[in-house]
């Protein structure tokens, strides 16, 4: 018998490692995406009590919702865009399992999205880290450090001006490099979406969805607790749930990791 997951047990009870949740809490305050008036909006989280120890149900308590897949901290299926719709096994109901756990790589960009809250990540960028913390493994997560999830309420987090949504995201040279060169098995942000708030005018337009998707690679948006992750040396289990046909679905992101 393997000793692995009674190792991994013992190193859990010890506090060796940590289980770190990933995750926003998901509720009526949770921030959702706007996009331009031309399109369609998903709508923010709802909820209708069935009963709650009352007449409707006197010995029970529990809930209709009413959300978008896209809400909260969530998963982007392959299929969620253009170029990923002819793949398969695309949907959240249709993707491997194995593929829903890897090795997370961090990079931190906290200090250029301060500044520069257009930043984009370049392929650059990425093999600087490299050159500092090893190739990023095949099959695994990259993390995109950038302390967004530290804005309180929906306008800092979503940081809305005239001209459109704010925030940081990946250049296509980032994108095609990890779907192309490193096969990860997707991005993680902590902002709204993967892509930046100004990427509907980049080339492609929304650099992050129609790369990685296109090559059947995930995304995960409005993560949190990434300061709390080292560079490599942790593990990540995003698992959406298995919503036929989805295009995408709210879950718990769960990282074991070393104390730091
Ligand atoms: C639809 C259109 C554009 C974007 C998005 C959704 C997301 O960010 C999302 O949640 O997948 S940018
Ligand atoms: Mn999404």
């Amino acid at each position: 018998m393997t000793t692995i997951l009674t190792d991994l047990i013992q190193a859990l009870s010890t506090g060796e490692l940590r289980v770190i949740d990933l995750t926003q809490p998901l509720g009526e305050q949770t921030p959702v995406i706007g996009l331009p008036d031309i399109f369609a909006q998903s709508p923010g989280f709802s909820r209708e009590t069935i009963s709650r120890y009352d007449d409707a149900g006197p010995m029970w308590y529990w809930n209709v919702l009413h959300l978008g897949e896209h809400t909260g901290t969530h998963f982007d299926a392959p299929v969620h865009w253009t170029t990923g719709k002819d793949l398969s096994n695309n949907t959240c109901d249709t993707l491997p399992v194995e593929q829903f756990i890897g090795p997370a790589c961090v990079i931190d960009v906290s200090h250029e999205s301060k500044s520069n809250h257009d930043f984009l990540l370049t392929a650059e960028h990425i093999l600087a880290w490299e050159e500092i913390n090893g190739k990023i493994p095949a099959k695994s997560w990259l993390l995109l450090r950038t302390d967004w999830s530290k804005r309180q309420g929906a306008d800092e987090f979503l940081n809305l001006s005239e001209d459109g949504p704010h925030n940081p995201g990946f250049d296509p040279s980032a994108s095609k490099l990890l779907a192309e060169e490193r096969d990860v098995l997707g991005v993680g942000v902590e902002t709204v979406g993967t892509d930046a708030g100004q990427a509907g005018a980049l080339d492609p337009p929304f650099p992050s969805h129609n790369i990685m998707h296109g090559a059947g690679k995930f995304g995960l948006a409005s993560l949190c607790n990434l300061d709390q992750l080292p560079p490599t040396g942790s593990i990540v289990i995003a698992a959406p749930l298995k919503i036929v046909d989805g295009s995408g679905s709210p879950l718990r992101v769960l990282a074991i990791a070393p104390h730091l």
